[in-house]
């Protein structure tokens, strides 16, 4: 009996797993830098997000991003499954496909801005050759001829051998297995124990903060302020990127006068302006949570522009992430009045990791996408046409104003006894601000709910709508309309290009 496909299969499969492994342990040294899976996962990102826009929303969210590693993984330990299947050549097409491997793994490594070229040839080179060898040990021990002419029957041996090929691939997989584990908590354990060098925050001068009286007390209501450990995370990291405060600033540069550079010290000292701000993702469906509030501090991006100088003719503000991320906004929305800021803290922290720190954007009215770049390294100033964010070439506008928007949160419950019951929720429409928000029960007459107080129109507002529950089943809808008298669009859409628009809807069954 010769090496059975399954066989080969297997030992293409086992050998892949090592080498990846191999890759990943050694990689994962640096933490500042991706893994050689999280690259491949990171320009898979890149390359298809805009052709597969559903997956791509999905891609963004951070139970998603697990996905996206495992698949990594699956696909390549597959396809060497595949590679080695043949009976003629089985050694010959794993070696082929290492090497292609090999160099796409190569290529989307060396690619990522915060690659460390040097881990990232050792790891590669040392995982491709052990799973070689490996491969071809493999390989004899299953009877395929390493030399590749034919499968050759070893009458005497075939026991032992299947016995030993076994033995070999079940320990490489339990040694990779185990390598690759602990090489995950370890880089996991040292991430999150970094020190930041932190600086104390500056009291804030301008300025408000939250006083406001809230509907916080409705049970099941979304808080005014969202803490920092609910805030919705969006964006293309794998691994959030953990800047060292004493190899970072903040560049503004491009079409200015005077080109700048600030230090974190120069940043938090100058971060004395605080504002109430509600940011939201294009990818937010109607009554989604893509959308958070929180109490920013920092330094008004007009400040800074005055500072560096814009040109005439620098109509776009291009925002760069130290790990390649860009979006770009019109210059104006810095100039106009709105709440535009660098900022340094959120909630009355320094910005979270996976906020942004040390500095993120925060522009009143945009979402996301085309304004709020977190782990913030430069600010070009150039023109409208000369440069497109990163989701814009993947199929999203690149003008992105937040939709008017109001969601039903309260009640929690789809089964609600009759008599009086409170429904609730939120409206938005940031820069401009929510006027009234309005209620509808089974396509009756809309009627007026009661709003909570806001700290600024830049803030989503709670409201809430006492209603006089009859038994049987029942559709609620809501809408807001913004100071400017805009009444919400009804027409149901989804995210893509620029925002879902369409009233939040909950049926409700009264006992
Ligand atoms: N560097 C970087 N900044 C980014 C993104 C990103 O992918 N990378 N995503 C943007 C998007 S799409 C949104 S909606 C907001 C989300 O900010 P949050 O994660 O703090 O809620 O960050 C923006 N800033
Ligand atoms: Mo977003």
């Amino acid at each position: 009996m010769g090496a059975s496909p399954v066989s080969r299969s297997f030992a293409g499969a086992t050998s892949a797993f090592a080498a990846l492994a191999t890759a990943e342990t050694i990689s994962s040294v640096d933490t500042q830098a991706p893994t050689i899976v999280e690259a491949a996962g990171l320009t898979f990102t890149d390359l298809f997000a805009g052709t597969l826009k559903d997956v791509a929303v999905a891609i963004f969210g951070i139970h998603h991003k697990t996905a996206l590693v495992i698949g990594t993984w699956t696909v390549i330990i597959s396809l060497a499954a595949l590679a080695s299947r043949p009976a003629a050549h089985s050694r010959r097409y794993f070696r082929l496909f290492t090497a292609v491997i090999g160099l796409i793994g190569f290529i989307a490594y060396v690619t990522r801005p915060l690659a460390n070229t040097i881990v990232g040839v050792i790891a590669l080179a040392l995982g491709l050759g052990l799973g070689s060898l490996l491969h071809r040990h493999l390989a004899s021990l299953n009877g395929t001829d390493p030399t590749e002419h034919a499968d050759i029957e070893m009458p005497g041996t075939a026991l032992g051998s299947r016995r030993r090929f076994m033995a070999v691939a079940g320990s490489s997989i339990v040694g990779a297995a185990g390598a690759v584990g602990v090489a995950k908590v370890v880089r996991q354990n040292s991430i999150a124990s970094q020190p930041q060098a932190l600086q104390p925050l500056p009291a804030p001068v301008t300025g408000t903060t939250v006083d406001a009286a809230t509907f916080d007390s409705i049970d099941g209501i979304t808080p005014y302020i969202t803490p920092n450990d609910n805030f919705y995370r969006i964006d293309t990291a794998l691994v959030v990127p953990k800047v060292d405060t004493q190899q970072w600033s903040l560049t503004i540069d491009g079409m200015v006068d005077t080109p700048l550079s600030l230090t974190y010290e120069e940043l938090v000292a100058q971060s004395t302006t605080i504002e109430t701000v509600t940011i939201a993702c294009v990818s937010n469906e109607v009554g989604g949570d893509l959308v958070g509030n929180a109490e920013w501090q920092g330094i008004p991006l007009s400040t800074i522009l005055q500072q560096a100088g814009v040109n005439a003719g620098a109509t776009q503000i291009f925002s760069h992430s130290v790990d390649g991320f860009t979006a770009g906004m019109p210059t104006e929305v810095a100039l106009d009045g709105r709440t535009a800021l660098i900022a340094t803290a959120m909630n009355g922290s320094p910005l979270p990791t996976r906020h942004g720190f040390p500095a993120r954007l925060i522009v009143s009215g945009l979402y996301g996408y085309v304004s709020a770049t977190k782990w913030l390294s430069r600010l070009e100033l150039t023109t409208w046409e000369a440069a497109d964010g990163y989701w814009i070439p993947r199929g999203w506008s690149k003008e992105a104003p937040i939709k008017i928007t109001s969601r039903i949160d309260v009640p929690q419950r789809k089964t609600v006894s009759a008599g009086l019951t409170p429904i609730a929720g939120i409206a938005l429409s940031p820069s401009v601000g929510i006027a009234d928000v309005h209620v509808s029960v089974d396509d009756g007459p809309w009627q007026r709910a009661e709003l909570a107080d806001a700290t600024n129109d830049n803030t989503w507002v709670q409201w809430s709508f006492k209603w006089e529950a009859t038994t049987g089943d029942h559709t609620i809808s809501v809408r807001a309309t913004d100071r400017n008298g805009v009444v919400q669009d009804e027409t149901p859409r989804s995210v893509a290009p620029d925002g879902a628009t369409g009233y939040h809807q909950r049926r409700l069954t009264v006992q």
